[in-house]
């Protein structure tokens, strides 16, 4: 059995969409982040850099249990144990990598800043805000250059580079200030992602780890929140 350790995010629904793909039975676990789960001994343990998505498999690749962090790793873990949605060898193998480190060195990180400072920042931090956003805008184009020239990300074929990005554009652009109209390549295969079976069973499912999700923001406590967001006391000062 496979467990899934993660909450609502984009980076844990990417492993759920794989998880569906390939058919593989699992579970989630959910960590509360927002309870500061993710920062207990036993969970640092399995994840020194204290983050989800987490995927923990009975039947790992030495034939037994196996603990991997890093979304970015988790796909490719999941890929190479099934055989499925990344080439083994050759070129194709190659285009996918790229497309799936756009994502996880691009996409990720400056959406994840920018929903950062536009949502959490003291009000006239406007230098952080236009940055981020104006780095989201620039990968949405990116992507839609990429998808005015092949039918996935990767490639020819759906894909764990298709998986990790999908969950983060969802519900983005349009509300960004991002041409999303003039994202026609983007919208095409998002409605193409959107449609697939296995991608509907992660959003059914993850909708209603949402709502739990956004009870625990709502009763958050501030030093938990501080230190999630490293903010207020966990901040760190620059060295003399
Ligand atoms: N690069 C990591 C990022 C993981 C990540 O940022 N996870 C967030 C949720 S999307 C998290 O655990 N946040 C809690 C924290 O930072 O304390 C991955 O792709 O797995």
């Amino acid at each position: 059995m496979i467990e899934l350790l993660g909450m609502s995010s984009p980076n844990v629904q990417k492993i759920q969409i794989m998880l569906e793909e390939c058919e593989l039975p699992y579970r989630i676990r959910r960590i509360d982040v927002w309870k500061g789960e993710n920062f207990t001994p036993e969970f640092e343990a399995i994840n020194p850099n204290r983050k989800v998505p987490v995927l923990i498999d009975d039947d790992g690749p030495d034939g037994g249990p196996c603990t991997i962090f890093e979304s970015g790793a988790i796909l490719i873990y999941l890929a190479e144990k099934t055989g499925r949605f990344l080439p083994t060898r050759g070129a194709a193998r190659y285009e996918v990598l790229e497309w799936l480190a756009v994502q996880m060195c691009g996409v990720g990180p400056m959406f994840g800043q920018y929903t950062h400072f536009r949502i959490f920042a003291p009000k006239g931090n406007d230098y952080a805000e236009n940055r981020y956003r104006t780095q989201a805008v620039r990968l949405f184009e990116v992507l839609d250059r990429r998808l005015g020239q092949a039918r996935y990300l990767g490639g020819e074929d759906y894909s764990v580079a298709d998986m990790a990005t999908f969950p983060w554009t969802r519900d983005r652009a349009g509300k960004w200030g991002g041409d999303w109209d003039g994202y026609r390549h983007v919208q095409r295969w998002f409605a193409d992602v959107a449609a697939r079976p296995a991608v509907h069973r992660m959003t059914e499912e993850m909708d209603k780890v949402w709502a739990e999700d956004l009870v625990s923001i709502g009763v958050a406590p501030v030093e938990l929140v501080d230190r999630l967001l490293g903010r207020g006391e966990f901040t760190q000062e620059p060295s003399a």
